[in-house]
């Protein structure tokens, strides 16, 4: 520990805001205080997936006590647009609406209930037309949001046509509600000449405010957009936010007052967008020992009723489709399906998790024909190290070491052994059955479109020596305010508490990114590092110039600045530069070198490098209830050179977790007129205590860096470990197999509740 800074990175830091999350001191966007006569709304939704609006009437509603503001389609000022990579994608619906719970008429009254009973005044006259629901329709009618992309390398016609084994096979993937502790917030103030402030939990303040200035028809620079933290994002508050927003700030225009839009939990399960289902079929062909030697997938993913981020999301799925798996010659299509459903969104992972989880799938069905253990087939497929490591994008894997991680675990999990002793539990036991997994992953970081891959900050230091960080990305628990200021602290050698972030604001940092593709710490790490070094060198200058001793002899440590034989400490020296006229402010900036994607040919470099992990699940399967239990997990994670260890281990035990309960327990139920039946606690189950591993062992891989050039050899932590969820899942689809003595093929499609545990276990 000698060497080891007590705050900067590397150090066993807390989470910046711990203390406040538990005591509740912790101010989120609703904890604000009020302004006098701030306005409450609701939101007047579609009760028909698929309908043309033939009229609205408001009378009664804006007559009514209380009520303030009663807004339509044709009151926004500006465009009625929120489409982030696509245009026509409106906040409120025109003359069609196309999923239930689409945004149609916005009240604004003196108090949420108020503008609540307001909303049953409001009528609004349907001529319903017939909705498409289901993905399966949706990909034979080719009724997409965007044209369907592939990628492509070698042969693969030619190799399934000669493989020594072929089969083919086809699996459903469920959704996942994002359920963040805090829902969709907005307050928006009016301020002089119809600016407008901006207080939105949002992973993407720029977006919000490039959309509120659309929708209110005014410059970016009119609109600042604020937030200090999310209580959760995990992708759901990458877009939706700026739907909120819009409406928030329509409404705050035309009453001239401050107004609020919080959804409720119900409100915020309908109307906002959630993470891709996906049907899957795929053809494959195989040795006898079961390498694969050709393979063709196709990707169909339930995009809802617009393209949001989906494009993007389904291209993230084909780059994970490979996992850590070498396929010489494979085809790879991914078909983005329109529904008459609520528009799916980013969620953790962004598609990568249901690209891996198809090839698992099917690692897992070559080994129950060949009766292997699926493990021994996965690490025969592996990427290797020198060669046989071109994936079907044609990018060179070039830090693999999925085979070092498989080693360490298999030792540390007791692997084998434990393989063993489970198929003699289940010979033993009748009802109950014992099932085991290993599951490799592989996690590539950027952002797939190269421009997002930029970021900004902002340092100010002040003449007591204290700092003022701003930075691009957003706080949503994560801890990534935390690491950017571990690396600040660690620039000059001062204690983490001299270094101080606040609120992101657009006024602050212009024209970021979203806080996503996990590369939050990545991007604005860099970014703040490229504007401390500025400030070091002007420091270093200044101290040079004073003790009249060489730039190259001024060091800083331990809250100290060393010149010479001279020492000051870093807060008088701070002081004096002040004095002396020193520019103690500045910015920085950072882009990702080497990355790039040409999307008409799919070949490229979309990744700067990889994150790499493995996940050994146990279970318990009660085959008359079809319940399950997670009896141990062992994690083995590569996070690179941790920034903050304690913060990582939090990302890849709350990963892990969400990931599992995306493939057990979380089951979004439509019924057959497209309205969500499962739109709270009470009926969408995520995971709780109990369902904790009842051992769980999480390790980071040590002594090791990142390949590339990252903020201290760090690797992104944020989505990586949501992948390991899929153990669970592999490990309940061994349970059920031992149901068949390991002989009969199991169907089990996502999530394995236990209704779908039981129709598995019938159906065998
Ligand atoms: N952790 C917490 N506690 N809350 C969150 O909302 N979001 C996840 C991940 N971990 C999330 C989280 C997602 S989807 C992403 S992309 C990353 O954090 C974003 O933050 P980072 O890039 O700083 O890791
Ligand atoms: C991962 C991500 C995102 C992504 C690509 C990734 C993401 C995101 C976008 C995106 C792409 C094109 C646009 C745009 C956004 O791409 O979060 O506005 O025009 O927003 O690999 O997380
Ligand atoms: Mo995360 S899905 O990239 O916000």
């Amino acid at each position: 520990m000698s060497d080891k800074e007590i705050s900067g990175v590397g150090a066993y830091v807390v989470h910046d805001s711990a203390h406040k999350h538990v005591t509740g001191e912790a101010v989120y966007t609703d904890d604000l205080p009020e302004l006098p006569n701030c306005l409450h709304t609701w939101v007047v939704t579609s009760p028909h997936a698929h309908a043309k609006i033939k009229s609205i009437n408001i009378k009664r509603a804006e007559s009514f006590e209380g009520v303030e503001a009663v807004l339509s389609a044709k009151d926004i000022l500006g465009t009625n647009d929120v489409g982030p990579i696509f245009p026509n994608e409106p906040v409120l619906a025109e003359e069609l609406v196309e999923y239930v719970g689409q945004p149609v008429v916005i009240i604004a009254a003196q108090t949420r209930e108020l503008a609540r009973e307001a909303s049953h005044l409001v009528k609004v006259e349907y001529e319903i037309l017939t909705p498409i629901l289901d993905v399966r329709e949706a990909l034979e009618k080719k009724h997409f949001v965007a044209e369907p992309h592939s990628l492509q390398i070698g042969d693969s016609k030619k190799a399934l046509a000669n493989a020594a084994n072929r089969l083919q096979g086809e699996i459903d993937l469920g959704g996942q509600d994002h359920f963040y502790l805090e829902g969709q917030i907005c307050v928006a103030h009016p301020l002089e000449d119809d600016d407008m402030k901006v207080y939105s939990s949002t992973q993407h303040p720029a977006e919000v405010q490039k959309m509120v200035a659309r929708f209110l028809n005014l410059a970016k620079h009119s609109v600042v957009v604020e937030v200090r933290r999310m209580g959760g994002g995990f992708g759901g508050k990458e877009t939706q936010p700026a739907n909120i927003a819009c409406m928030a700030a329509l409404l705050a225009n035309k009453t001239k007052k401050s107004v609020k839009l919080r959804l409720g939990r119900d409100e915020d399960m309908i109307i906002t967008g959630k993470r891709h289902d996906f049907y899957f079929t795929y053809d494959v062909g195989y040795t006898n020992e079961g390498e694969i030697t050709g393979i063709e997938l196709n990707l169909a993913s339930k995009c809802g009723h617009v393209a949001d981020l989906s494009t993007s999301i389904l291209d993230r799925a084909l780059f994970f489709s490979d996992s850590v798996y070498y396929l010489k010659d494979a085809t790879i299509n991914g078909f983005p399906c329109k529904t008459h459903t609520v528009s799916n969104t980013a969620f953790r992972g962004f598609g990568g998790p249901q690209g891996s989880f198809i090839i698992e799938e099917v690692i897992d069905v070559i080994s129950n024909k060949l009766k292997k253990n699926p493990h021994e087939v996965r690490k025969l497929n592996y990427y290797g190290t020198e060669d046989r490591n071109v994936t079907p994008y044609h990018q060179t894997i070039e830090d693999n070491i999925i085979h070092e991680i498989t080693d360490q675990l298999e030792v540390s999990s007791d692997y084998q052994k434990r393989y063993d002793e489970i198929r003699e539990y289940n010979k033993n036991n009748k009802y109950y059955k014992k099932g085991i997994s290993f599951v490799p992953t592989k996690f590539g970081v950027s952002f797939t479109t190269a421009f997002l891959n930029q970021a900004g900050a902002l340092i100010h230091i002040y003449a007591d020596g204290s700092i003022h960080l701003n930075h691009g990305g957003t706080e949503m628990g994560q801890g990534l305010f935390t690491k950017v200021a571990q690396v600040v602290a660690s620039e000059f050698q001062v204690d983490l508490s001299r270094v101080k972030i606040t609120a992101t604001t657009t006024e602050k940092v212009p024209n970021t990114s979203a806080t996503a593709a996990s590369s939050g710490s990545d991007l604005n790490g860099m970014a703040a590092q490229n504007g401390a070094q500025k400030l070091k060198r002007r420091l270093i200058k200044f101290a040079a110039e004073k003790y009249e001793v060489d730039q190259s002899s001024v060091t800083f440590k331990n809250n100290m600045v060393y010149a010479g034989d001279n020492e000051i400490s870093f807060n008088a020296l701070v002081g004096e530069a002040y004095f002396a006229r020193v520019s103690l402010s500045a910015t920085g900036f950072y882009k990702t070198p080497k990355i790039y994607y040409d999307r008409s040919t799919s070949k490229g470099r979309p990744f700067f490098y990889y994150t790499y992990g493995a996940c050994v699940a146990e279970v318990l399967l009660d085959t008359l209830t079809g319940e399950c239990k997670v009896t141990r997990a062992d994690i083995l994670h590569d996070v690179g050179a941790s920034l903050s260890p304690n913060i990582d281990m939090g990302q890849i035990e709350g990963g892990f977790v969400q990931g599992m309960g995306w493939l057990t327990n979380e089951e979004l139920k439509w019924d057959d007129k497209g309205s969500l039946r499962t739109h709270a606690p009470s009926t969408y189950k995520i995971p709780v205590s109990r369902d904790i591993p009842d051992v769980f062992n999480v390790e980071i891989l040590k002594n090791h860096k990142c390949k590339e050039e990252t903020i201290y050899s760090s690797k992104a932590v944020g989505e990586p470990p949501f992948m390991h969820g899929m153990a669970v899942w592999h490990a309940i689809k061994d349970a059920i197999k031992s149901h068949g003595n390991y002989e009969k093929e199991v169907k089990l499609n996502a999530p394995a509740t236990p209704e779908e545990i039981l129709r598995a276990l019938d159906s065998m």
